[in-house]
């Protein structure tokens, strides 16, 4: 999204779960991020989908050409990738049901 934005991207959004039928049909790994191309190919995983974005529209760049600049973006998405999996894998367990269950 912050990608899409940076970039003015035009493309329509849609908030399907990633288990519902379209994810499914487009993402063997049925996971949000799904990027679905126009001509019907599928690109996931946020890191796939930010490089290509970033080929699609040249300007503003985002994915900088010179090796260091660009290990130092990609040390970043790391980061920002490993804090959603973290905030994920945590939403996950809260809604877990409790082991055992205080009574009150
Ligand atoms: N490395 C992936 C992670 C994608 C991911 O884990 N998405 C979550 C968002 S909640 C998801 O779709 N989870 C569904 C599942 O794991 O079943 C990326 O950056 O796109």
């Amino acid at each position: 999204m912050v990608v899409i934005t940076e970039k003015g991207i035009i493309c329509e959004l849609d908030d399907a779960a990633p288990s519902s039928s379209q994810v499914i049909a487009a993402n063997p790994l049925a996971k949000v991020p799904t990027l679905i191309l126009n001509d019907g190919r599928a690109l996931y995983d946020s890191s796939i989908i930010i490089e290509y974005l970033d080929g699609l529209v040249a300007m503003p760049k985002l994915i900088p050409e010179k090796f260091e600049e660009r290990i130092e973006v990609k040390r970043r998405e790391a980061l920002g990738n490993g804090i959603m999996d973290a905030a994920v894998a945590i939403s996950h367990e809260n809604r877990e049901p409790k082991k055992n269950p205080q009574r009150s």
